[in-house]
């Protein structure tokens, strides 16, 4: 890991562009944004550039109205180059979509997955930090930037996201004493959470409806459960802003140990899935062996194949996970 060296390169540079993973989530949003506000802060040229939408959800946050969407390569094309791209919270360059094509001198790999696959030019992947805002304060503490309520705000927001609100297995001792140094910039945390967590829409309720109603444990491993979406259903009730952490109904049955989410893409060519884990059952390197990535107890991976296939191959390794 070379903090340092990630600190000497952003000292060198004059423009900068700070990216974070297609479908952002609230770690890749709160780090980016934090590195942006610091890095002005220095006097850089800094521009967030995002390889999808960001959802609204994290409207709230200093500096969201700034982020800039590079979609695709004629968005790439017309980017203008930077010194250094700063990629946050990504686990491989496919992530950064159309991002990665932009032009620059080096690439900055700040992330946190134990998939992650080295893929800049300068790697910090610390796989003990709950946050690739951990990742961000620990880099900003080396170059002697302070923190203040701004930064407090986004790292904060990396911190309930990837802990899933302080309760995923992630969360230590230090995770609250970092989680307090960023409470005492004065930042309004209650705030912070109700905007994380109360700020679903009517129709985010139907999905989780059909959450609910496509539920199902697993007739051979009870402890295993999950959420089958074929194509049809989604199309019937719409495809939500943001899937969130629907995966979590699944997860949230007594003795349940691994959860997963299987959508099945418009096209039916490809089935996205999400799975989660109680210690010591771990579904990282399920996602792994299936091209995907992510944590031990949280990671997803894009199944090639239809509905049926997906849910023959992945549920037989999960299983295999239990036994
Ligand atoms: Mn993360």
């Amino acid at each position: 890991m070379s903090y340092a060296a990630a600190a000497k390169a952003i000292a060198n540079a004059s423009s900068i562009i700070v990216t974070t993973h297609i479908n952002p989530d609230g770690d890749g949003v709160g780090a980016g944004l934090a590195l942006v506000h610091a890095l002005k802060g220095m006097g850089k040229q800094v521009r967030f550039c995002c390889p999808s939408r960001v959802v609204s959800m994290y409207a709230f946050l200093p500096g969201f109205a700034k982020i800039t969407a590079v979609e695709d390569e004629a968005a790439a094309a017309k980017t203008r180059r930077a010194d250094l791209i700063i990629s946050c919270d990504a686990g491989d360059v496919e992530r950064l979509g159309a991002v990665a094509k932009v032009k620059r001198s080096t690439l900055i790999n700040l992330d946190h997955h134990v998939t992650n696959t080295r893929f800049g030019d300068l790697n910090v992947v610390d796989v003990d930090a709950e946050s690739t805002g951990v990742v961000v304060e620990k880099l900003l503490r080396r170059m002697k930037v302070k923190l203040d309520k701004t930064l407090g705000e986004c790292l904060y927001t990396t911190i309930v996201f990837d802990t899933g609100r302080f309760m995923h297995s992630n969360t230590t001792a230090h995770t609250f004493r970092w989680t307090a140094k960023l409470l005492e910039t004065g930042i309004d945390a209650a705030a912070i959470n109700r905007a994380l967590t109360y700020t679903k829409k009517p129709h985010d309720l139907l999905i989780q409806k059909m959450g609910i109603e496509n539920l199902r444990v697993d007739e051979q491993e009870p402890r295993l459960a999950g959420i089958v979406l074929s194509a049809d259903t989604i199309a019937a009730v719409g495809e939500p802003e943001d899937w969130g952490d629907l995966v979590e109904i699944a997860r949230s049955l007594a003795g349940n140990q691994v959860a997963y989410l299987l959508r099945e893409a418009k096209d039916r060519k490809t089935v996205r899935c999400s799975m989660r884990s109680n210690p010591p059952f771990e579904v990282g390197s399920v996602a792994q062996a299936l091209g995907g990535g992510g944590h031990r107890q949280a990671a997803g991976c894009t199944f090639v194949g239809n509905l049926a296939a997906a849910q023959r191959e992945i549920l037989a390794r999960l299983r295999h996970q239990l036994s």
